[in-house]
């Protein structure tokens, strides 16, 4: 079901605490506490509550009143805070035995430990933040590249909430337009037969094409690609992903079949992450445990973005690989490397003289050996993938947005068509789900299964 999930009011919660930072052995550790009890809290551990935002360096006590350590507390006033409740930070000695003790006196004087990104979600409940804020924060702290944390970082100050919620504005005001208008049959059909509100959709449908386009892009550099090297026996996968991976990831040698799981890799081709799987050579074999290893190459083509289908250019390419190409699923993007050419005598680099049914796919001749062709190849992934070379106004993006949008601009190109045959009640209707699809990004319209699942991705302490 679809509701607004934000609650007026968020002040009767729990007091919750959680450590910050992370567990382990460090120059500092916060334990961090939001809610009610905040101040309270403090009186008992400090002696007082801090003035808001001013740093102090005081004794933190225990319920028994012993020192337990001494460090930093700032304590900051709600709604002037990151959860928009009071919140106390303590800073102290970061050792897990330390931090183990203070969390413990901080329950004991009222607060329950935070779940998993609670402090987040009252962030959000509070209008500190929209939704797509909220998962930037996490998608920033988890960020795999500079590029990532980049778009994360895009997000977080409000680049895609920013872009969502202005057409968000455009589309109710059309709607309203739309509605008043038919409000007045006679003059309706004239309204919208002038073709303004076609004009106006189809501008409406550009910049919603823009978004998306961003959006795409950070989704990509957040969640990458699945690769799979494929091939038959010996035709240098592991050679290939040893060499993309600069370092001795899987097992070589010229015995055929010495894969025989699936070795996994994550690389990074200029700020994309690539899932890298070498799998088991595809051969005719009664071997149980190649046969095994086959069954899990198939698999692992079925998950794929791209499949680079290897051939060693000295045997030359045959029925082998042709039914390999046939079997690969039509959403899999294919990849044909003839590899071994310090052997065969091929230059390097992407062919073009090909037979014409292969000739729908890229191919390249390289040699995993040398590493000749292998940057023409690395260009080659990140163009199939889709990446843009300049990662500029790309905004952090999850599936979930991708989806949202999707379904928004198919609601917009289903009112545009309806602007076309003078439907005014159906225009309406249609650009009010496309509000709800977009509103669903921001969070302005979202369920509480989604929230819960959304949060409980989050670290706990954030
Ligand atoms: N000359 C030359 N030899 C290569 C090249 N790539 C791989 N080889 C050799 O070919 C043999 C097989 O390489 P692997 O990378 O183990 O091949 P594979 O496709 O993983 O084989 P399986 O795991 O058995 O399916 C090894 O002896 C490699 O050194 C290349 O580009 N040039
Ligand atoms: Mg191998």
């Amino acid at each position: 079901m679809t509701v607004n999930a934000k609650q007026p009011e968020t002040t009767n919660l729990e007091t919750i605490a959680a450590l910050a930072t992370p567990v382990g052995r460090g120059g500092v550790g916060i334990v961090r506490v939001s809610g009610q009890q905040a101040a309270k809290i403090a009186e008992h551990i400090l002696g007082r509550c801090p003035q808001p935002r001013l740093a102090e360096y005081l004794p933190f006590k225990n319920a028994e009143g012993e020192v337990i350590d001494q460090g930093i507390a700032l304590f900051f006033k709600g709604p002037h805070s990151f959860t928009g409740e009071d919140v106390l930070e303590l800073q102290g000695h970061g050792g897990p035995v330390v931090m183990d003790m203070l969390l413990h006196a901080v329950t004991h004087f009222g607060a329950r430990l935070a779940r998993s990104g609670e402090f987040s979600e009252r962030a959000f409940l509070n209008d500190k933040m929209d939704l797509t804020q909220a998962e930037a924060i996490a998608d920033l702290i988890d960020a795999g590249s500079e590029q990532a944390a980049r778009t994360a970082m895009r997000s977080l100050q409000g680049a895609f909430s920013t872009e969502v919620h202005d057409l968000v504005k455009q589309v109710t005001e059309l709607r309203i337009y739309v509605e008043a208008a038919m409000d007045f049959p006679e003059e309706e059909i004239d309204f919208i037969s002038e073709g303004k509100i076609s004009e106006k959709i189809a501008e409406q449908q550009q910049t919603l094409d823009s978004i998306f386009e961003r959006a795409a892009q950070g989704s990509l550099i957040r969640e990458g690609i699945n690769l799979v090297l494929v091939g038959r026996p010996n035709a240098g996968k592991s050679s290939l992903l040893n060499a993309l991976a600069q370092r001795e990831a899987a097992i070589v040698t010229d015995v055929p079949g010495t894969t025989r799981d699936i070795v996994k890799e994550v690389i990074m081709l200029d700020g994309l992450p690539v899932h890298l799987l070498d799998t088991a050579g595809l051969r005719e074999t009664e071997d149980v445990v190649e046969k095994e290893g086959m069954r899990r190459t198939w698999d692992a083509i079925s998950q794929a973005d791209v499949m680079i289908l290897l051939i060693d250019d000295t045997d030359g390419f045959s029925s082998i690989e042709q039914d390999i190409i046939d079997q690969c699923p039509d959403s899999v993007s294919i990849v044909i490397l003839f590899n071994k050419c310090d052997q065969s005598g091929q230059a390097p680099g992407v062919l073009t003289e090909l037979d014409p049914d292969l000739a729908k796919h890229t191919s390249l001749a390289i040699s995993a050996k040398t590493g000749a062709g292998v940057d023409e190849l690395i260009s080659c992934i990140k163009q199939l993938a889709g990446m843009q070379a300049t990662g500029e106004g790309a905004y952090m993006a999850r599936r979930r947005h991708l989806l949202e949008l999707t379904n928004a601009q198919s609601h917009l190109e289903l009112a545009q068509q309806q602007a076309q045959q003078n439907e005014g009640e159906l225009i309406a209707e249609e650009l009010k789900l496309v509000q709800q699809a977009l509103g669903q990004i921001t969070g302005e319209v979202t369920s509480d299964d989604l929230l819960g699942k959304i949060f409980s991705e989050f670290c706990i302490g954030k």
